[in-house]
């Protein structure tokens, strides 16, 4: 339908058509880096999930392959649903994922490349005694899903985790095994969270306290943390906790118990779930994956013929700043797609003003601002009100006036900005006079279409003593990737301008703080399209 073309992204995967969700499986192989995806190939909706399959040399240019593995068999009839890839030390890889059976219980079966001296890794094959776990005793057997790729451990055994719920406690159960066919329940949890119900898509890694490198997933000692995320089926958010592992008994214990797993911290506070990460070694870091889906109706989806994108993959480091969060920041290929940029020096934007930024086009962007709050607002703060109870979702959005923001850039705007996507910061000061700073991107009026969801998304970011206040736009048609204090705090909106599209849509700076006046740096790049097209046997990439 090319009524509805201009939302289709430009640099972000999605298959050519039809319905995908979670990412599944990534892993680099033989030169190439891998995706295989939650696919539906005989819809825009959910339902009879196989996985799809894409391959690219540099995570954003890609080729889509033929399917990988569709529902074909009794233990996996009702869906091939997620999974993970692990690479054994010989180079050789196994996936483990969930089938829905003919029975419609979940299980864990094994699958393997059927010929891996193909760098492409067209066909798989299912292992003869599929299912190789089945729920345990007290497991519902609509609550066991989602296999984690595998990790080493000094016993000589490897280690995975299932996420599953008990009652309304969020658990992830761990199983042992040394040939990947037969497991052995591991007693007690990995760790259990209570009230945050079913947990899917667990991921289980180390990240390095004291480098800046990524760890293989069996990595532990001296000098790494393990993060724990659960994406929350209740609520569709991941979120992760950085903690310990102690191989010993299995289990993990979180830094601190009142950010626990489900209750703290989000990978990305805007639309962004079922995420995944996995250890590229041909560059020694950690590169997540997450889901971007729709907030349109069903039916639009369906005239439209496709539903949801893949996030821009992220870097994970530890936070060696504030020792208390992960960085997620686009990976470096993401650069390659810049084109020619403008530059913006000490941009003066007072209180209550909307500046226009004259860039070229505005529908494919890299943004990167800084802004300064001048210090006479800043030190000014004593007679004002303390709002450092602000939550970005419940404060009226970047219309809501203080006095130290909301401040930031409207992008995806008409020039009349009747439609407008706010991505901002708002200072607020608490109760002991402190500020703290807020993070948001405000969807409200993002399109005036109005069987759209338009949320206020958005949090606490931390920032230190001495930094400026800095954030990175991913601009692509449809899809805004926000990264904020490299990448302490990230929001992804799904928008569905109507107005502000291709040549019409254009950039802002504003300021809508009743008390600060603000000074805002930016380079702009115009983004090249990625082209994602089929794998072809001629073509060289
Ligand atoms: N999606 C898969 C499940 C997983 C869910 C099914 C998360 O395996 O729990 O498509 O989005």
């Amino acid at each position: 339908n090319l009524m509805l073309s201009w939302q289709r992204t430009a640099f972000h995967f999605q298959p050519e058509n039809n319905w995908m969700n979670d990412p599944n499986g990534p892993l680099y192989y033989k030169g190439w880096y891998h995706l295989f995806y939650q696919y539906n190939p005989d819809g825009a909706v959910w339902g009879n999930i196989t996985w799809g399959h894409a391959v690219s040399k540099d995570l954003i240019h890609w080729l889509y392959l033929p399917l990988a593995m569709i529902p074909d068999q009794w233990y996996d009839i009702n869906g091939v649903w997620t999974g993970s890839a692990t690479q054994l030390p010989d180079g050789s890889i196994v996936v483990l994922y969930t089938g829905s059976t003919d029975k419609m219980v979940q299980v864990q079966n094994l699958a393997y490349p059927a010929d891996p001296s193909d760098p492409l890794l067209l066909r798989w094959a299912k292992y003869p005694g599929n299912p190789v776990i089945i729920p345990p005793p007290g497991i519902g057997s609509l609550d066991f899903r989602d296999p984690t790729t595998a990790w080493f451990t000094p016993d000589g055994k490897w280690r995975l985790t299932v996420g599953s719920k008990f009652h309304k406690t969020g658990i992830s159960l761990v199983y042992q095994t040394t040939n990947f066919t037969t497991y052995d329940l591991v007693d007690g949890v990995l760790h259990a969270v209570p009230g945050t119900g079913m947990w899917e898509c667990v991921d289980f890694f180390p990240v390095s306290t004291t480098d800046e490198n990524g760890l293989d997933t069996s990595v532990n000692g001296p000098g790494v943390k393990h993060v724990l995320k659960a994406s929350l089926d209740d609520t569709k958010e991941d979120y992760y906790a950085l903690g310990t592992y102690y191989v010993e008994n299995d289990t993990w214990i979180p830094d601190n118990p009142v950010a626990d797993v489900g209750i703290g911290m989000i990978y990305d506070y805007g639309n962004f779930y079922a995420s995944k990460t996995f250890y590229d070694q041909s560059k020694q870091r950690r590169v997540l994956w997450g889901w971007i889906g729709e907030t349109d109706s069903e039916n639009a989806d369906i005239e439209k013929g496709w539903a949801s994108v893949q996030s821009i993959p992220r870097v994970v480091t530890f936070d060696h700043k504030t020792r208390s969060n992960i960085l997620q920041w686009p990976v470096k290929e993401t650069e390659s797609l810049r084109l020619s940029s403008d530059e913006f020096d000490k941009v003066e934007v007072p209180a209550g003003s909307v500046v226009p930024l004259n860039v070229s086009t505005a529908t494919q962007l890299d943004i990167i601002a800084e802004f300064v709050v001048d210090n006479a607002s800043l030190e000014g703060t004593g007679t004002i009100e303390a709002d450092g109870g602000y939550d970005c979702s419940t404060s009226g959005g970047a219309a809501g006036r203080g006095a130290l923001g909301p401040f930031g850039l409207l992008v995806l705007a008409d020039k009349s900005l009747a439609e407008q996507t706010p991505v901002y910061f708002y200072i607020a000061k608490d109760i002991d006079g402190h500020l703290k700073t807020f993070f948001c991107a405000d969807e409200s009026r993002s399109s005036l279409a109005n069987d759209v969801g338009k949320h206020v998304y958005g949090s606490l970011v931390p920032v230190l003593d001495g930094e400026k206040l800095t954030m990175r736009l991913l601009v692509d048609h449809s899809i805004v990737e926000s990264f904020a204090q490299g990448g302490r705090t990230v929001i992804t909106s799904r928008v569905y301008p109507t107005e502000a599209i291709y040549g019409a849509a254009r950039v802002f700076l504003f300021n809508n703080a009743t008390g600060a006046s603000v000074t805002a740096s930016l380079k702009i790049w115009q983004m090249n399209s990625a082209f994602i097209h089929p794998y072809s046997n001629e073509q060289e990439m």
